[in-house]
């Protein structure tokens, strides 16, 4: 489980875009975003930096959470 803060996710738009990032590079990865807190939080088997390099290539800012 990897938990993360991504502050410039705004809307469900920003989380579907977030979610097609991590499911770029795990496809069975789940994705749980909270828009009040901006808290990602993502179940994947996949390595946590390159979970991380992917949203920010996808254009968002990524926190520890
Ligand atoms: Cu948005």
């Amino acid at each position: 489980m990897l938990q993360i803060r991504v502050p410039d996710m705004t809307c469900s738009g920003c989380v579907g875009a977030v979610t097609r990032a991590v499911q770029g590079v795990d496809s069975g990865a789940s994705v749980t975003a909270d828009l009040e807190t901006k808290q990602v939080r993502i179940e994947s088997a996949a390595a946590a930096d390159t979970l991380a390099e992917a949203v920010r290539d996808a254009g968002f800012t990524v926190e520890a959470a």
